[in-house]
């Protein structure tokens, strides 16, 4: 149980937040997100879990994001990070759910019900870093989070704005300094040096040709490349040519407003801002900096997107060349992890070309992240660019172990070397994965034509679609398939059924207030067609729901 004082101090400070009338909240892909004039009271709800989650574990260090990433201005979110810089454990969101839901008047009672429930040792220290993107409603939240760690008597540090992976780096840095597990600095400034360091190692005699436009969403990934910039060689000496656009921070309308990552992906087509040359090498990030896709006009001006499948083939293909080269292939199991997003050519790629296993898991990173750690190398991308590669214990011990036969295998086994330290292993990060592109690219001498060149993806469509009750739209089968409505899977499956390689599912979004639906198929016209009435059976299938409601 709480004491007295942490009791009283609990229910003065939840008094002055007011929780929005008929709101059922909901800890979903990433964390709680909604419009952010919604967020005081689950913010507080979070702050609390953060404390007991820090105590449970022996007062280990927990992150909590305030972000709402690739969506509106408007709209803000909060997550929380296990100490290895990893996504919340399952069976926690369920207590985030539940406390975040508990009247206000009675929160005490609702967080004395939690530490009996989850066994929490109340004697035990309590540790929380935070940090928040760019978003106006950021401050206003971060101190709704700081009156909850304050009430509960929490040690706490406010790193003020981070990158999404920057602070999953910091949290992992902070619970194993002094250990043998050490990852690098808690700071901002051993997250740059880490990545610097790494880069250089890994560009050891080659080249990186042309440059690189960074479109930075007009969020918190602006500032921060500008900062990793300065720590990176420059392009004189051996270096990346970044140009940095979209990084208006001081018009927070701006944010994902016709840029970044999910805009590009979306929509299949580069920000209306974009300046870029033909064959011009161009990225973009999204709100909190955590999914990458790059994109180039080819040279019948035809716009040519590389998204997360193509990074995660790219750095498949990589890192098991490597592993042949360094004569420890035998030794890795080499796997990569994706979603029901994922373009089927990339999945055929990936086992039929690259002879390596994909599995499918449900959307959400941290799904992912789990497979992942399956494998001794673990490459997850989804296809909307979120994601990183996991090495692990053997992984290390063989790269670090083995003894080179020859100059080549030396030069094999630096390089992997390098790209453990240089991939942010604890969650996907853009920048981390910005820099991994580039040194592929630069050690196969490759252009971004070459590496569209791999394989033809199948046209795709994503669509989003608004219905009264997303909650009805029950997935399973990694959320290829929907169990209710009912009747809406058979309809799909026959709408698919009639095109030439086409697929199609639709699942309700854990971020948004929407169902998407994703299609495609062996041509553009027929994977938008596709889409369409797909959509189209969605809506009337939620409105059939809103009646019935009714
Ligand atoms: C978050 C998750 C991703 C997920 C995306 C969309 O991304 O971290 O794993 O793919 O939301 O999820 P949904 O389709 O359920 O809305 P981000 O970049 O917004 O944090």
């Amino acid at each position: 149980m709480a004491s007295p004082e942490v009791r009283k101090a609990i229910s003065e400070a939840a008094l002055k937040y007011v929780k929005p009338e008929g709101k059922v909240f909901e800890y979903g892909t990433a964390g709680f997100r909604m419009k952010a004039d919604l967020l005081n009271t689950v913010v507080f709800a979070v702050g609390l879990l953060a404390g007991l989650r820090s105590k449970k574990l022996n007062g280990q260090w927990i992150g909590v994001m305030v972000t709402a990433s690739h969506n509106p201005a408007e709209d803000n979110g909060v997550k929380l990070i296990d100490p290895m810089g990893e996504m919340l454990e399952a069976e926690w969101e369920t207590y985030a759910t539940k406390l975040a839901n508990s009247p206000l008047e009675s929160i005490g009672d609702a967080y004395d019900e939690l530490i009996k429930e989850i066994d929490v040792k109340m004697d035990n220290p309590a540790r929380v870093v935070f940090a928040r993107d760019t978003r106006a409603s950021g401050s206003r939240l971060v101190g709704v989070l700081n009156a909850a760690l304050t009430a509960t008597e929490v040690e706490f540090s406010d790193l003020k704005y981070l990158t999404t992976p920057q602070l999953h780096y910091v949290v992992r840095c902070k619970n194993t300094l002094g250990t043998q597990y050490e990852y690098g600095e808690p700071t901002e400034q051993g997250y740059y040096e880490k990545l610097a360091e790494a880069f250089k190692k890994v560009t050891k005699g080659v080249k990186i040709q042309g440059s690189l436009t960074v479109d930075c969403a007009n969020g918190v990934g602006g500032p921060k490349l500008k900062e990793l910039v300065k720590y990176l060689p420059s392009a004189a000496e051996g270096g990346i040519d970044i140009k940095i656009v979209n990084d208006n921070v001081i018009n927070p309308d701006s944010l994902n407003f016709e840029c970044g990552a999910d805009y590009v992906k979306t929509k299949q087509r580069a920000p209306p801002s974009s300046k870029a040359g033909v064959l011009d090498r161009c990225a973009s990030l999204d709100g909190d900096a955590d999914r990458l896709v790059y994109y180039f006009v080819d040279e019948g001006n035809v716009f040519r997107l590389l998204d997360g499948d193509r990074i995660a083939t790219l750095a498949a293909s990589f890192i098991g060349d490597l592993a042949r080269s360094a004569g420890i292939a035998q030794k890795l199991k080499i796997g990569v992890v994706q979603t029901a997003y994922a373009n089927g050519s990339s999945t055929d790629y990936i086992e039929k070309v690259l002879k390596l296993p994909a599995v499918c898991t449900n959307t959400g990173v941290k799904h992912l992240h789990h497979a992942a750690l399956r494998f001794d190398v673990g490459v997850y991308f989804e296809a909307n660019g979120h994601g990183t590669i996991t090495f692990s214990e053997n992984a290390l011990k063989v790269i670090k172990s083995s003894e080179p036969q020859s100059p080549a295998q030396q030069h094999a086994l630096d390089c992997l070397n390098g790209l453990t330290d240089l991939i942010n292993q604890a969650v996907g990060d853009a920048l981390s994965d910005m820099l991994l592109v580039e040194v592929i690219l630069a050690h196969k001498n490759w252009g971004p034509k070459e590496w569209l060149a791999t394989y033809t993806d199948l046209p795709s469509r994503l669509v989003r679609v608004e219905v009264a009750d997303r909650s009805i739209f029950k997935a399973y089968d990694a959320e290829r398939k929907l169990e209710s409505p009912p009747g809406l899977q058979a309809k799909i499956d026959s709408l698919q059924s009639r095109y030439n390689k086409g697929r199609s599912f639709a699942r309700a979004s854990g971020t948004e207030d929407a169902v998407r639906v994703y299609a495609e198929a062996a041509s553009r016209s027929e994977a938008d067609d596709l889409a369409t009435r797909v959509a189209n059976a969605v809506r009337e299938a939620g409105a059939v729901k809103e009646i019935v409601q009714s």
